[in-house]
């Protein structure tokens, strides 16, 4: 039995404690060592930032802030919330954390409570191009309470930027609409965004400027992609992407005012007490990327994501906008086989072992249940520290698999390959 009493607990109590519980974590550990995770919005964590989650810390009730909490007992509670706060504003620079949100859902909703009233007008992506539900889809909160203006990219073809951000149609928009708030920021951009240039369009129009950094907050962390700061009045982002902390949320300011309307907007306006395990974990995880080791993280994380967009490429994809420079891609299936959805796609692939998601891609013929696209990300791969030439590997995997239109002797040949690679690539400690 381990030393570790947490990873003892986990590994080896649990099955003993709770047989059915533990047959669940075995197999859901085994998955994940055995298969090639590439979905964008997921990673791997370090085995710290993991068992912190497992701690005492969860036993506790600390609704509040530090040194300000509603019950007693949490002087450790607040060291831990400052730990985590003190370090997510070194990590991005800025002058106030809430590091409370439980999701990044969470967290943008505590920003509509904050600085909009219900009904007002709010600019973000046009959502099927790359946007996320809380920016504005109609079944969300976002989209039903609040009312949803939304910005395209370029859809044509000749232009330079074509699949990119139209920031003069963003400007349009917004000075004919004249939203209260712009978000930026999205779940399935795989460009560099400008804030500086939304900051001046926000200005323009008398908005104020919310990015949601949830999908490139390591590279941000990292001086891999561009800061929100100084141009953002707001930012909120996951724990748990690139950033490879816990799951989880995060609210970042320099503006006083916004703080605290925010702060009290998250509790006691939409969350209750605090995850203070997970805040815990947030705390290490923001340590590990103060690391130098971190950056180097997220160049790889760049660089394997161009060689899988390139080796995809020379296998008769189409990388929407014609590349990447963050840590996603969105494939385009159809010049590869004109018959082939995403929804297929992701099924195909998931018996073969390569765990992704369909997507659609910009202006999508096809609905977003079905999809002509799939979403790829290189954060997880990389973290097991699979570089350049294993992202030729795996593109030579993926195609075989589609190439074969699932056909299962096929994929479960792969599935063999998937396991024998995954085998060189150990899960992070
Ligand atoms: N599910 C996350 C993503 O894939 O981007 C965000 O909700």
């Amino acid at each position: 039995m381990s030393n570790d009493p947490i990873a003892a607990s986990v590994q080896h109590l649990l099955p003993e404690r709770d047989p059915a519980a533990g047959a669940i974590l075995a197999a859901e550990a085994k998955r994940q060592e055995t298969t090639l995770e590439l979905i964008a919005s997921e990673n791997h964590v370090s085995a710290p930032v993991m068992h912190a989650m497992g701690t005492c810390l969860t036993n506790k009730y600390a609704e509040g802030s530090p040194g300000s909490r509603y019950y007693c007992g949490c002087v450790h509670h607040d060291d831990a919330e400052r730990l985590a706060q003190d370090r997510a504003k070194q990590l991005f620079g800025c002058e106030y954390a809430n590091v409370q949100p439980h999701s990044g859902a969470n967290a943008n909703a505590s920003i509509f409570l904050a600085l909009l009233k219900p009904g007002d007008t709010f600019a973000s992506l046009v959502l099927a191009d790359g946007g996320h539900l809380t920016h504005g889809l109609k079944v969300n909160m976002s989209g039903k309470w609040f009312n949803p203006v939304h910005y395209p990219l370029h859809y044509d073809k000749s232009h330079p930027q074509f699949e990119q951000i139209d920031y003069d149609e963003a400007e349009r928009v917004c000075m004919e609409h004249k939203p209260k708030l712009i978000m930026c920021g999205y779940s399935a951009y795989p460009r560099v965004i400008d804030f500086e240039r939304f900051r001046a369009i926000a200005d323009k129009c008398g908005a104020l400027l919310m990015a949601d950094i949830a999908h490139i907050a390591g590279l941000v962390a990292a001086g891999e992609h561009p800061s929100p700061f100084p141009h953002a009045h707001v930012a909120t982002t996951t724990t748990h992407k690139t950033l490879r902390g816990p799951r989880g949320g995060l609210i970042l300011t320099n503006d006083e005012d916004i703080n605290k309307k925010v702060n009290r907007a998250l509790f006691p306006g939409f969350q209750g007490g605090p995850l203070m395990h997970v805040i815990l974990s947030k705390a290490i995880a923001f340590g590990e990327a103060l690391k130098p080791e971190f950056k180097a993280y997220q160049q790889q994380v760049k660089k394997n994501a161009q060689a899988l967009a390139t080796a995809l490429t020379e296998r008769g994809y189409r990388i929407t906008s014609g590349g990447t420079d963050n840590h996603l891609m969105l494939v385009d299936l159809q010049p590869r086989d004109a018959e082939l959805t995403g929804a297929d796609a992701e099924v195909w692939l998931e018996s073969a072992g390569i765990i992704t998601n369909k997507n659609g891609i910009p202006q999508d013929p096809r609905p977003p249940r079905v999809t002509s696209g799939l979403r790829l990300g290189t954060p997880a791969l990389t973290t097991r520290g699979l570089k350049e030439p294993e992202m030729d590997v795996v593109a030579g995997l993926f195609d075989r698999v589609l190439a074969s239109k699932g056909d299962p002797t096929e994929c479960e040949k792969v599935r063999g390959e998937v396991a024998d690679l995954c085998g060189n690539f150990a899960m992070p400690s």
